[in-house]
Parts: structure tokens; sequence; C-alpha cells
């Protein structure tokens, strides 16, 4: 598809400051800037003329794209995107003004080669049980069929995953009349292990909903632990062979500091947020995830898909805009780290648009935080 958007390569520092304190759909009107822009903040920014420079340009520049899922699947990239719109609902802590309602597919040959948008692959209204908000998905391939994950609120407006199939990995996917039993919560990530098993991985507080389950069933009041209690965990469940129900009661992913303790729920630098993914590096399990209001991408290594985890640091700083969220692919030989940021919409913060960098790791398996602007 052609561009008909003005790509904006350079904004002002202004721009970027404004687009921060915005609220955005997994936001509490008390988050701050990212603070790696905070501090950068002069004292008055109308005067800042500043231009930011972004090591990655949108992959495509036709629509609005966010919370990039990428496979490889038969020797091509394929990209399992949010489709952002602009829905004219005014912003609220619950992210009301994330108001998706269609997924689109990306796929790409080659990294830096052509990026094709292959049209709608399902709309809201092909979901018998949705209610709004097509909010981050994931797919998956197994024997020749493929399968699109999706948090969408019901129609009474709480969060759970659903799945749709079909038998081009573009699409277009039928979906299943009901929600995946015992889902809930946003953001499912589908991984699979050498040994062909598949795990979701899912979950995200605040207008994630994650907070309203913590008795293990719906409860409409916010409910978090104490700030030096453990934090909420992110869930793991292994799926059935049909790749349509899990095959048992989601569990808790713990993620611990290097003393082997939960990281708390006070720790926002470190604590999981949401945007799970799960990849596999020289026999590691890598979790990563967002942390959400100090928006960085955070992750943690594990000895096998259910953990435990032992946090080790960022994999990519705060971005343009207040939601961080990735995927990190291997593909012909190289490692990829898939993200969003707000660039194209000049620092709206529910306008964003994918992006693709390669990923850097050291000698003992850690990896090397990138950072989105140039610097
Ligand atoms: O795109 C809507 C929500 O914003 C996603 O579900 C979160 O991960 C955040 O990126």
């Amino acid at each position: 598809m052609g561009s008909t958007m003005k790509t904006f390569s350079k904004i002002t520092l202004a721009a970027v400051i404004a687009s921060s304190v915005a609220l955005s759909a997994c936001q509490k009107k008390e988050a701050e800037a990212p603070a790696a822009l905070v501090e950068s903040a002069p004292s008055s920014v109308a005067q800042v003329e500043k231009k930011l420079e972004f090591i990655s340009e949108p992959l495509v520049t036709n629509i609005f794209t966010a919370d990039p899922s990428a496979h490889v699947f038969n020797g091509k990239i394929y990209i399992y995107p949010s489709h952002d719109i602009e829905s004219g609902i005014p912003q609220n802590d619950n992210g009301d003004h994330f108001a998706m309602a269609d997924f689109h597919v990306l796929s790409m040959d080659t990294i830096g080669g052509e990026v094709k948008d292959n049209g709608e692959a399902i709309n809201i209204k092909d979901i018998p049980w949705a209610g709004r908000q097509l909010w981050a998905p994931d797919a998956a391939e197994k024997n020749g069929k493929y399968f699109l994950y999706f948090p969408v609120k019901d129609k009474q407006d709480i969060f759970h995953i659903g799945v749709a199939t079909s038998d081009s990995p573009t699409g277009p996917f039928k979906a299943e009349p009901a929600p995946i039993e015992d889902s809930f919560s946003i953001d499912p990530a589908v991984f699979k292990d050498g040994d062909g098993n598949h795990y979701m991985y899912f979950g995200g507080i605040w207008g994630g909903q994650l907070q309203r389950w913590a008795t293990g069933t719906y409860n409409a009041a916010d409910t978090y632990p104490g700030n030096d209690q453990p934090a909420l965990s992110p869930k793991v469940a292994k799926l059935k062979d049909n790749m349509l129900s899990f095959a048992e009661k989601p569990r808790d992913l713990q993620i611990l500091d290097k003393d082997g303790k939960p990281l708390t729920n006070g720790d926002n630098n470190r604590r999981f947020f949401e945007a799970a993914w799960m990849h596999k590096y020289n026999g590691k399990y890598y979790f990563s995830y967002s942390t959400g209001d100090t928006h960085n991408i955070a992750y943690a290594i594990g000895d096998n898909p259910y953990g435990p985890f032992t946090y080790q640091g960022v994999v990519l700083e705060p971005v343009l805009g207040w939601t961080n969220h990735h995927s990190i692919v291997e593909f012909q030989g190289k490692w990829y780290l898939f993200y969003h940021d707000s660039s194209l919409s000049g620092g709206q913060t529910h306008l964003r648009s994918v992006k693709v960098a390669e990923l850097h790791y050291n000698e003992d398996g850690t990896i090397q935080t990138l950072n989105a602007f140039k610097k």
C-alpha cells in the first residue's frame, strides 16, 4: 500500500515531552514522562528547538500500527500488530481511547526490504463475543494452520483472550465463538518450544485489568499488593494440541531478583506491567516485558518455559510515546527487536508505528540495551 501520511523523521523535544505527559491506555493521571526524557527537559519546552532523530523508521506509514508480534513462517517475516486509529474518544485511565477495531498483518521477505500491508485480517464485528478494544495480538502456526490470538473486552467490558484461525498467515481469520476458557487480561504471546509444545504468556496491570483477577475470579475493584509485597505476576499456560484452549489453569510466572526474591509491587523500574514475550537463546528462556509506568522493555532469564525467571536488565529504553511493547525474533542468523513509537504521529501516544532494529547479545548471554533515539 502506498503512504498517505507525512513521516515525521525529526520532531522537536517539546513534542516529545507533550506526548509523554499525555494520558495513555494503561496510564494513570499521576504517570510521569519517561525518566530519560524528563532528565533532558529544559525549563521552557516552548523554546526548545533540539531535533530528535530515531535509529529506525516506521515499517509502514499508510496506517498506524503498534504492539508488533513478529514470527518467521515459511522463511518470511510476518508481523501481527495492533491497528491504532483516531477514535475521537477522550483519554482516560482505562485507555478507552485505544479503541482499535481490526487487525492487519504485515509481511516482509527481508529486513530492510519492502513491507506489505496485507489488509484487514479480521474485524471486531466478526468476533461474536467482543464488545470493544482489540489490543495487542500474537499468532502461531501448527500443521499448516495459523492461529491469531487477541485480547478484547467482552460485552460486560471485561478483557479476555480470543483465538481465530486461518489457512493463511495473513488471514482472513475466523473467530471462535467464545473466548479461551480461563483466559483474562491482555497481551497474549505464544511461544513454541523446541519439543513442539506451545505456551501462552499474558497479562497487563492498570488498563489491562490483571489486578482484578488477584483472587482468581473477576472483581471489578482494582486490588494491588502493598509496595513491599511481590508484584502481580504475568501468567503462563500450555496450549492444548488443538491450539484453541489451555491445557491447564494459568500459572503465575515468577520474576526474581538476583537474590532469589520476587520483584515487589513498589519496584516500578523492574516489575512486570504488560507486553509479555518469550524467546529462547542458547538453550535459555528469555521472558521480556514492559515496565509500563517506567517505560522500559525489561527481561529475565529462566531454565524452562514456566520459570522462575531472574531479572537481568533492560532491552529497550523508553521510546517516544507512553507505551513500550516489542517482540524478539531470529531471522537468517541475526536477532531483531520489533517495537513501536509515536514518531509518525508527531508524538501522539495512541497513534503508534512499528519499527525494527537489530539486537545484540554479549558473550555471557545478556542483551545489549537499545535506545531508539540517535544520540
Ligand atoms: O495497544 C494497546 C495496549 O497498549 C497494549 O495492549 C499494551 O501492551 C500497550 O502497548
